[in-house]
């Protein structure tokens, strides 16, 4: 458990183990900067496609798509990346698609990159959904197991071997989901042919979203030299003060370098330097980070620039990153959540990466967006329900002081087959790439290792105790949760738990149109989770569908006036309990989002306080109202953000 007590001997304890973790991991996974040793080239727009829609899905490996132009085998069609390629064509078959498809695209290097022996030439994929395999000029180079997550790899070489040729990558994507995979799923073949056409097959999943599939974040080439910085660690704390940021840079190709480390303040001005690949910055008169709502700076952010220079016989080569640091503490007792010592209140949502046509392909239109209303609802938080966002989206949290519960792709644990151990091992090798990704965001309060796994069946124990063990080695300083349901009576995982979240739908899944339980039941639940674990809780997920437009007084659920009501009623309890260990409340959901079709689902699952185009249904009003309420109760606010109406 996380104490606030003695922080500053805990705090260095946490930072040699955060150390000792990151040493376990093989590579660092540092978002591509551009700086002056580095160069980044984007490789978003249209690629080449297909489907291979052959009976086993294996067309592709026998007549080896990858050795030759994706055009020369076959028909091809465009398609933009990043995307989901599901809503892009009229085509019913490509949207419920399962198994692989291909991608393509040439790419003209600069010659620079070719002459250079002393420059490595990455390809990043900020992340592909399911499984992904990808061939530079026909020869494979990697693959990845698990979308949400970015993976890369070297292709220097390969692009040299012939430089009068164009780089030609090649990436191909299996969306299919297995008992072993996270999410798990399962493929169910159905042999009647009195009912069903030769061959049907689908896939179950046991989550309520769409499994979008596709290269659905940026494609990038990248640059570093090769002697490079491969990865930074930040633990930060402070006292009075004085900030503290304790760090570790790791570097690859050379056994001895020169690191020169510059922390410098917001107007460059630099605070606090070291020429150590390892040790303590200290930050006079110390800007904390704060989240929004609660100080009237939010979201200040240091930038850490790190030098390496190493020389060999013919030449010194020097590479140059440089990583936003916010400097803040989090800490948890039996009641509370503090931020920098102090109680924090999450008011907030849960979001999908979801849209119309891009699915859940990265936009940077959709993601300024949704900051906008973020912050004119008054919301301080969110939890990337149900799969680790977008980095980018990390960073305009950092930013903007959006505190973020990151959440691993565990949800829809329901199978007991998806207990065993290959299943919990693919679940430690995710949370290793998540808390390498992420462990750098100030914004990132705490890690989320599932939602609403199946926690009362008898392996749930090992499996949660070991997952959540696992996760604070990784990473000692940040509290670790998983969101259970409410009628899980014997949560095996909860003892484990910094943090209880809890997802509950009175009168809507239960007592349905019986809005007068809500307060008793939700009362109830409250008490009873407190009562037998005594550790703070979040309401991790409330709320109801409103199909946008249907009205009814009295009240009829799918109306706007029901699910305005649902939560009205939640809050009032919410306002008392708060005052005891309730720590948080985030509503489900943003903004409505596609699922699976099926007959509780109107064209996916509206229980968005903004429509799926982002529009304000009724209760995204009343939400607006609490949360500034709420923030003007709980933060120090600046006049100008006081009253919404005049945002
Ligand atoms: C839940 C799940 C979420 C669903 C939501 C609902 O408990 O965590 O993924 O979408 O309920 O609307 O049913």
């Amino acid at each position: 458990m996380l104490s606030p007590e003695r922080p500053g001997l805990f705090r260095v304890l946490c930072l040699f183990a955060l150390f000792e973790a990151a040493c376990l991991l093989d590579t660092g996974m540092l978002f591509p900067r551009e700086s002056s040793s580095r160069e980044v080239k984007e490789l978003s727009g249209l690629w080449s496609f297909r489907a291979d829609k052959s009976p086993d899905r294996n067309q592709g490996f026998d007549k080896a798509w990858y050795k030759s132009r994706l055009r020369e085998t076959g028909p091809v069609i465009d398609m933009p990346v990043p995307a989901s390629y599901n809503d892009i064509t009229q085509d019913p078959t490509l949207r419920d698609f399962i198994g692989w498809v291909w991608y393509e695209r040439e790419v003209v290097v600069p010659a620079r990159w070719i002459t250079d022996e002393g420059t490595r030439v990455v390809i990043r994929v900020g992340s592909a959904h399911y499984y992904s395999i990808v061939w530079v000029n026909g020869v494979k180079v990697t693959e990845h197991n698990g979308g949400h997550l970015p993976f890369e790899a070297e292709v220097g070489s390969l692009i040299r071997k012939d430089p009068t040729q164009p780089c030609r990558i090649t990436i191909a994507v299996n969306n299919t989901l297995t008992l072993e995979t996270l999410p798990p799923g399962s493929i169910q073949h159905i042999d009647d042919i009195t009912k069903y056409p030769k061959g049907f097959f689908v896939q179950n999943i046991y989550f309520d979203f769409f499994n979008y599939a596709g290269i659905h974040r940026p494609v990038l080439l990248y640059t570093t030299p090769t002697t490079y910085v491969d990865d930074i660690t930040v633990v930060t704390d402070f006292l009075d003060n004085t900030g503290q940021v304790n760090y570790k840079v790791s570097v690859q190709g050379a056994t001895t370098a020169r690191v020169k480390v510059t922390l410098m303040d917001k107007d460059g001005h630099c605070v606090a330097s070291s020429t150590e690949p390892f040790g303590v910055l200290k930050v006079v008169d110390v800007n904390l980070w704060w989240p929004y709502l609660m100080h009237e700076s939010p979201g200040y952010l240091y930038s850490m620039e790190v030098r390496l220079m190493a020389a060999n016989e013919r030449s010194t080569h020097e590479d140059v990153y440089t990583l936003p640091v916010g400097i803040r503490t989090v800490s948890v007792t039996s009641t509370q959540f503090l931020i920098n010592k102090k109680p924090f209140y999450f008011h907030g949502v849960n979001k999908h990466e979801d849209s119309d046509i891009r699915g859940k392909g990265f936009d940077w239109s959709l993601i300024v967006k949704d900051f906008n209303l973020l912050k004119w609802m008054g919301a301080n938080s969110f939890r990337t329900s149900h799969y680790p966002y977008a980095e980018e989206i990390l960073q305009m949290c950092d930013r903007h002081g959006i505190v973020v519960i990151d959440e691993c792709p565990g949800v829809g644990i329901k199978d007991i087959r998806s207990f065993r151990n290959a299943s919990l091992n693919h679940h430690l090798d995710v949370m290793d790439e998540l808390v390498r990704r992420d462990k750098n965001h100030a914004s990132v309060v705490m890690w989320s290792v599932a939602n609403e796994p199946a926690s009362e069946m008898p392996p749930a124990e090992f499996y949660f105790k070991t997952l959540i063990q696992h996760t604070k080695a990784l990473d000692p300083t940040r509290p670790v949760t998983y969101v259970s349901n409410s009628h899980y009576a014997r949560d095996k995982g909860a003892p484990y738990v910094d943090v209880i979240c809890i997802n509950s739908y009175f009168s809507w899944y239960h007592d349905p149109g019986h809005l007068e339980v809500i307060p008793l039941q939700l009362n109830t639940q409250f008490e009873n989770w407190y009562g037998k674990y005594q550790k703070p809780i979040i309401q991790s997920e409330y709320g109801a569908d409103a199909v946008p437009g249907l009205h009814s007084d009295p009240p009829m659920m799918f109306t706007e006036e029901y699910q305005k009501v649902v939560l009205q009623s939640c809050h009032d309890v919410f306002d008392q309990k708060r005052k005891q260990y309730v720590i948080g409340e985030l509503i489900w959901n943003f903004a409505d989002f596609m699922t699976a079709q099926g007959i509780t689902r109107v064209v996916g699952n509206k229980k968005g306080v903004f429509t799926r185009q982002r529009q304000p249904k009724a209760a995204a009003f009343i939400l607006k109202e609490r949360y500034w309420r709420l923030a003007n109760e709980t933060g120090r606010l600046p006049p100008w953000t006081k009253y919404p109406c005049s945002l």
